[in-house]
Formats: structure tokens, sequence, C-alpha cells
């Protein structure tokens, strides 16, 4: 059994507002595709933001459904979750429009029961979870949720002995090591699984949870500088380092081996000197390793004023596109930015956490969390006056989004 898995293909996405650079996501995925399927793989995996927004325009969604041909040609079943960036409250996302050409089964919590040649539904509570099967191996997973979402939903979230598990989330074990991205879920709380086929974290990382392996095949594109494919730092001496590789993760008996897809390359500099003329001079020699393809996020720190257009022109004959940036040197630094742990409370941080996904389901959600904690914590005077606040607001939120029904919410199910 052999299958590929991919993720944050962020088609659409132009980035540095270049149209051309949606066009190197959609290349890099049929890349990828035509490889994966060259390979014999039995089916695929899309662990979330196929689309770099949930609306593609119809450009976007023809370079989707071009790459899906592929698989639907070779009677590949693909299975998808979706991402933060593409994921919708509508009833009828682009995700289920592909699903409803038989180019996608989409996984995780629906309303109505769903089966087909690949996938089944199991009814939970008043819901169904969709799963996608292939042979006797269990395709499981769901949408990208709020931290406080996954705790309810992941116990429902377990399949058999081989089952796959897809999520779109971070890791704590996984980000922690050396990527500086908040956590949405530890390992303890996975359920077991043979492989985790995530999303989310855009670099490829994989690790051993018990006998399974966790894998993020990373973005099929570079995303921003940090995702660079070189790092070229000119401060005292002249340092070149590579960057990552981009591709996708070809999973043969639940073990993964990731597959390089070569992208535009994108060079992330960074030049440091008291003189404007050093920095000319370094900012020419680091761009002496640059290909004329490629993009150039550049940033010129200098104790002296520079003429950023002139380092702009510089750059423009060596590559295709460029970004320079300039910080002045030997001024004092405003003081750091204090972390949010020391102004907030663990409730506060929750209800940050979940608001920061601006959609309907979030607010529903941040309400639910609000009832929960008040329901339980001991009233101050000034929580009081907080309290009738919240409630007031949360009534009328209630009224907002149930409409004449005024239905009780009785678990997170009830509202999924
Ligand atoms: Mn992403």
């Amino acid at each position: 059994m052999k299958f590929a898995h991919f993720a944050d293909l962020h088609l659409g996405y132009e980035q540095y507002n270049q149209s051309w650079r949606a066009e190197d996501f959609a290349s890099a995925f049929k890349r990828s595709a035509e490889v994966a399927i060259a390979q014999g793989i039995d089916f695929a995996i899309i662990s979330g933001d196929l689309f770099h927004r949930s609306v593609p325009n119809p450009k976007t969604l023809n370079d989707a459904i071009e790459v899906l041909k592929l698989f639907k040609g070779r009677d590949i079943p693909v299975f998808a979750v979706e991402g933060n960036h593409d994921k919708s409250i509508r009833e009828m996302s682009a995700y289920h429009l592909l699903e409803g050409l038989g180019l996608l089964n989409v996984l995780g919590l629906r309303r109505e029961r769903i089966e087909g040649d690949f996938v089944t539904s199991e009814r939970v509570e008043n819901l169904y979870i969709v799963k996608g099967v292939f042979k006797d191996i269990e395709i499981i997973g769901d949408r990208h949720r709020t931290k406080w979402q996954l705790d309810k939903i992941l116990p429902y979230l377990k399949g058999g002995e081989d089952a796959i598990l897809v999520l779109h989330q971070t890791v704590k074990e996984v980000v922690d090591v050396d990527l500086n991205i908040a956590w949405d879920l530890t390992i303890e709380q996975l359920p077991p699984a043979r492989y985790y086929a995530m999303g989310h974290v855009h670099l490829p990382r994989h690790r051993k949870v018990g006998d399974a392996f966790l894998a993020y095949p990373g973005s099929i594109e570079r995303y921003d500088a940090r995702e660079a494919s070189h790092f070229i730092r000119y401060r005292e001496n002249l340092e070149v380092k590579e960057g990552e590789k981009k591709g996708f993760y070809l999973v043969e008996d639940f073990t993964p081996m990731f597959v390089n897809i070569e992208t535009r390359e994108l060079y992330n500099i960074s030049i440091e000197d008291e003189k404007r003329e050093e920095v000319e001079r370094k900012f020419l020699s680091a761009l002496k390793f640059v290909n004329d393809s490629g993009i150039i996020v550049a940033k010129l720190y200098c104790g002296e004023t520079l003429d950023q257009k002139k380092f702009y022109d510089l750059a423009l004959k060596k590559a295709k596109y460029a970004e320079i940036s300039f910080r002045r040197i030997g001024i004092e630094e405003i003081s750091q930015a204090k972390p949010e742990r020391e102004f907030f409370s663990d409730f506060e941080l929750k209800l940050l956490e979940i608001l920061k996904e601006d959609d309907e389901l979030s607010i529903k959600s941040a309400v639910e969390l609000i009832k929960e904690h008040y329901a339980i914590a001991p009233v101050s005077k000034a929580d009081k006056v907080e309290k009738a606040v919240v409630e007031e607001k949360t009534t009328k939120d209630e009224k907002k989004f149930e409409g004449k029904k005024e239905k009780k919410f009785k678990t997170l199910l009830d509202f999924v």
C-alpha cells in the first residue's frame, strides 16, 4: 500500500501581489501529483490548505480541478480536510464543490450521511463523521479547529488498527523543537493511528509516535522568507546557507519518504554595516549567488541612511522580483513587547486564541467558552459587572445565530 501525503498547497496565493506566484504554487502541485502517480500510489491525502482562500477564484478552482483530474483519470481517490485558510462555515465550500464533481472525498464532521466508493459515515450524537476507506485502511480526519474545539472532537476521531488520521493543526512536540509557533494539541491527545497525516506546519517535519509516524510535508512552494531556498547573511563575513526542501511524502506501508519538488529560488538576504558604501559592496557580493528567475527578500541594516531605490534596481538586475527593507542601526531599540502570558489569564488567552479565527463558528465557540467559564468560576464584584456585560452580549449573539429557534447548545457537536 502506497499513498501520497500533500499539505498546504495554497493554490491561488498571489504572493507579493504577483499573479505568477499563484502559477508557481499550482505548477508545484501539478508536478508533485505527476511524480506521485508515476510512483504508483493507491490514494492521495491533502491535509488542508489546498486553497489559499476559502473562496478561490475561477482560475484557481480550475488549477485545482486540472490536478485532481490526473488522479481521477487513474481511479486514485483523494481524501482531504479543510485547513485554516480554506475552511468555510457555509453549507458548501470549494471542497464540497470538488467532492460533487467526484474529485475529492472530504473527511470530517457533517450534518448529513455520505456514502460512496471510498467513504462511509458513522453517526456521532446528532452528526456524522465521514471517513475514507481504502481496502482495510480507515482514513479519519476533520477540518482545522480551534484548540478548544479539538479537545472535544479528537476523542471521536478514533480508527481501527490501520487508521490514518488527517489533521490541519500544530502538534506541540513538533513545533516546540525549532519552530516558534503556537501549538494546538499534544501527542498525548492524539487518538491511536498508524500514520498521522498532518498539515499547517509549512516546513517538512516528521517523527515517530510509538510505532506510528507523524508527518508534515510542509507547503508545496516557498510561502514566506522563513522558507527561503537560500539564506545569505553578510555582517562580518559572507555566509550562505541552504534553506529547507519543498515537496511531499510518499508513504509506503505507513513509512514516509520525502520527495523533493523543485521550486523557484527565494533568497533571504541580510546585510549589515555602519557605512553605506560597505552595505552596497556587501549587497553586490550577495547578489552573485542569485539566479535570474529568483525572488529576493532583503533586509539592509546601516548606520547611515540609504537610497533604497538604488538597491532595488541592483536587485532587479539579478532577479525576477525583489523586496528591500531598510533599518537604521545605532538608534536605541524601543523596548521589546512583553509576551501575552504576562497580561492575560489562561481563560483570556484561550478566548483570544479562539477569536483569532475570524468567523461565525469561532464567535459561537467563544460564547460557549464564556458561558462555561462563568458558570463555574467564583464571582467577584468586578467579575459581576463583566458577567452582566457578557451575558447581555451572549443573549444577543445567540439570537443572531439561532434565529427564531432560540435553541441552547448542549455539546460542541450541536453547532459544528
Ligand atoms: Mn497553510
